[in-house]
């Protein structure tokens, strides 16, 4: 059915098809997305020691956090894309081998508002036309993609709005936090980076007016949470930028089509649509010099997925990221149909030879040489924090072995089987497959303590057990993850599928 929607300007909008009149009953609509293991799970819990098969060791202490996107209320729009559901926190607290579970919706203005309203107020993703007059010019922040720990906060990300601080024992929400108003956009990206040397927090921006616009903002923020350096260059589009490299001494933006347009969305429900027409580019700016250093290369037309891990060699830099030859899965709206299939993300090494590239992006012709690292689709990507930015041995990712029982397609394309491990010294791979009907997410790295090796410690994953309609949290040892988990904590209910988490060690919580 066609609904007319009021523009964010308060102008009549366009009929939009696809909206759904306010609902009589609570129903999820029948799809794949919130059938079965995928459906909203919005349990707000505490689970005071977890049922543990195996010995968690005690020296693990202090709280694994991480965000799901556990949809309130029914979406407007029924294909609407997974990731625009509500964000929840899934927090679990390890101490002298006992493990608690706390879960708990961040109380965004979106949330409290249409909680109040018992139904979705938001439309589409990211689409304001197709959001309810009563909320034209609110942000549509649902805190649901990452979640990181610095100066002393914990803050939930979505890249289309400003962080949320919550209570790191409670998960009680504190409220918008824009860095005391050191930060004057309306955006803030949910990959932000820790550089482990100097405890600084380099972060981006795009769109960060709150409407499609050619802008990425660059900020660099101190251990204490002070906005050191705050600058922003232009790109030739607005598009979707999710993630991105970072070395110690380069940031490294890839441009490509999945475009973000006013017009579009004002006929379409789709935030964003991959264009095949339109050129890539990767932007590098040397993070001492600024912006006005930035030098361009061309792209093959590929969507970065996330990042692993990036340095600069001299002349050199190297970038290890996930790359899809088409829109990502569906992970995002559909684009444009049946001019590209849709592919799988691989890892590939990208090398940038830094005595080539151009001033501006159209006089960009220089390119990078690739290579792919592991043989086996994949995403969510981990190296030891303490690495970040400079040459890593060890990474993690989660991945789709197709020798492995695999599960079915779930809300955000193939789901993850296994989680690898890759040793860039020898360029050898090995695996721990999580079994049948079993689906790892993000896995998170642990270091066994502050002095440990590189890549001594332990990886945390949670893992869907589809056939039992419930998570594990599995502890792997981050270099033998081939044996199995050390111990397997027994969640007793089902989570909704996440994104990205975090470590926080128990001296940091107890500051
Ligand atoms: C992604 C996830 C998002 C989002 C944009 O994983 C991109 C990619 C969970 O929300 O808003
Ligand atoms: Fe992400």
């Amino acid at each position: 059915m066609a609904t007319a929607t009021t523009q964010p300007d308060g102008t009549p909008g366009q009929e939009l098809v696809g909206t759904q009149p306010p609902p009589e009953t609570m129903t999820w609509p029948d799809t794949p997305k919130f059938r079965g293991f995928f459906a909203p799970s919005r349990i707000e819990a505490d689970v005071y020691d977890l049922e543990v098969e195996g010995r968690i060791p005690p020296e693990l202490s202090g709280a694994f956090y991480r965000a799901a996107a556990d949809t309130q209320y029914p979406p407007r729009f029924p294909n609407d894309t997974y990731i625009n559901g509500d964000g929840m926190i899934h927090m679990v607290r390890f101490d002298n081998g006992h493990a608690d579970l706390k879960t708990k919706y961040v109380r965004t203005q979106r949330f409290q508002l249409e909680r109040k309203a018992r139904q979705a107020l938001f439309g589409a993703y990211r689409n304001p036309y197709t959001d309810d007059p009563s909320v034209a010019g609110i942000d549509d922040g649902n805190a649901n993609t990452s979640i990181i720990w610095h100066a002393g906060k914990l803050l939930a990300l979505k890249e289309a709005a400003l962080p949320y601080e919550l209570d790191p024992v409670t998960l009680e929400t504190k409220g918008v936090y824009d860095f005391s108003g050191q930060i004057p956009g309306r955006t803030f990206t949910a990959h932000p980076k820790h550089d482990p040397r100097t405890g600084e927090l380099v972060a981006f921006a795009y769109n960060a007016s709150g409407r499609p616009d050619k802008q990425i903002h660059i900020y660099e923020i101190s251990a204490e949470g002070k906005v050191t350096r705050a600058q922003s260059f232009e790109v030739p589009y607005s598009s979707m930028v999710h993630d991105w490299l970072v070395t110690r001494e380069h940031f490294v933006f890839t441009i490509t089509p999945m475009i973000i347009d006013e017009e579009w969305m004002k006929h379409d429900e789709q935030f964003c649509l991959w264009d095949p027409n339109r050129d890539a580019y990767a932007a590098i700016i040397p993070r001492e010099e600024g912006v006005s250093g930035i030098k361009w290369f061309r792209s093959e037309r590929v969507m970065e997925g996330h990042s692993l891990n990036a340095w600069t060699d001299g002349d050199t830099l190297v970038g290890d990221h996930f790359v899809t030859k088409s829109g990502w899965f569906s992970q995002f709206p559909k684009t444009t149909v049946g001019l590209l299939p849709e592919e799988p993300p691989f890892l590939e090494r990208w090398t940038f030879d830094l005595t080539q590239g151009a001033a501006h992006w159209d006089d960009a012709t220089d390119i990078y040489r690739s290579e792919q690292l592991l043989t086996s689709p994949g995403d969510m990507p981990r190296v030891d924090p303490r690495v970040l930015m400079e040459k890593n041995r060890h990474a993690w990712v989660g991945g789709m072995i197709h020798e492995e029982p695999m599960c079915e397609i779930g809300p955000m394309g193939p789901p993850l089987n296994a989680i690898i491990h890759r040793d860039d010294s020898t360029g050898q791979q090995t695996h721990w497959s999580a079994g049948e009907h079993a689906a790892p997410e993000e896995p998170v790295f642990v270091p066994k303590s502050a002095e440990a090796d590189e890549g001594e410690g332990y990886l945390l994953t949670l893992v869907g057990r589809r056939d039992e309609m419930r998570h594990d949290m599995v502890i792997l040892d981050a270099l033998d993850i081939a044996a199995g988990p050390i111990a397997t904590v027994k969640i007793p209910f089902r989570l909704r599928y996440g994104f990205h988490g975090t470590w926080v060690p128990a001296s940091e919580l107890a500051k």
